[in-house]
């Protein structure tokens, strides 16, 4: 019989978390906190800013863990963003890019940014870490809750 495992484990999330290379594509403010049409076309419209740019994507690396998003400058480890996890409201993989992704962040309770990736690897990769840890940190919410009913 097979015994069922615990779906999500918290402890990849410890500390760095999980870590990614990647490349600032761009950011910028939307409208709203969700949406999959607004970050697609948010991906295209930064995609083309930076390609007319004529300058190279920014190359940072992006930490995944309960902290939340952090992403670094990947020479000087100077830390660019960093959005705590309830702050991100939605993810959006790019439907024409296997490489590229966003996410949209509230910033000061006051705004929703846009934020563009493009990831060294498969994008997916990094969009299931996010959905992961948005899973473990739900599941430890719900037990918290079930102790405190006890
Ligand atoms: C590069 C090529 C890479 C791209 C890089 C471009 O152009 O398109 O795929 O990296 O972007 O400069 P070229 O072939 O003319 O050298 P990504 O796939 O990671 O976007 P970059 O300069 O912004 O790093």
């Amino acid at each position: 019989k097979q015994v069922k495992k615990e779906k999500t484990d918290i402890s990849k999330f410890q500390g760095d978390g999980i870590q990614f290379k990647a490349k600032l594509i761009g950011q910028e403010d939307v409208n709203e906190a969700r949406g999959d049409k607004m970050c697609q076309e948010s991906l295209q419209r930064l995609k083309a800013i930076v390609r007319s740019s004529g300058e190279h994507k920014h190359r940072i690396t992006l930490n995944v863990s309960l902290a939340g998003i952090r992403i670094k400058d990947e020479k000087t480890n100077e830390e660019l963003h960093h959005h705590p996890v309830h702050t991100v409201s939605f993810i959006s993989q790019d439907i024409s890019d296997a490489r590229a992704f966003g996410y949209i962040c509230n910033v000061d309770n006051q705004y929703h940014k846009f934020i563009a990736i493009k990831t060294e690897k498969s994008a997916s990769q990094v969009v299931i870490a996010l959905r992961d840890l948005f899973q473990v940190i739900l599941e430890s919410k719900q037990k918290e809750m079930e102790k405190a009913k006890q």
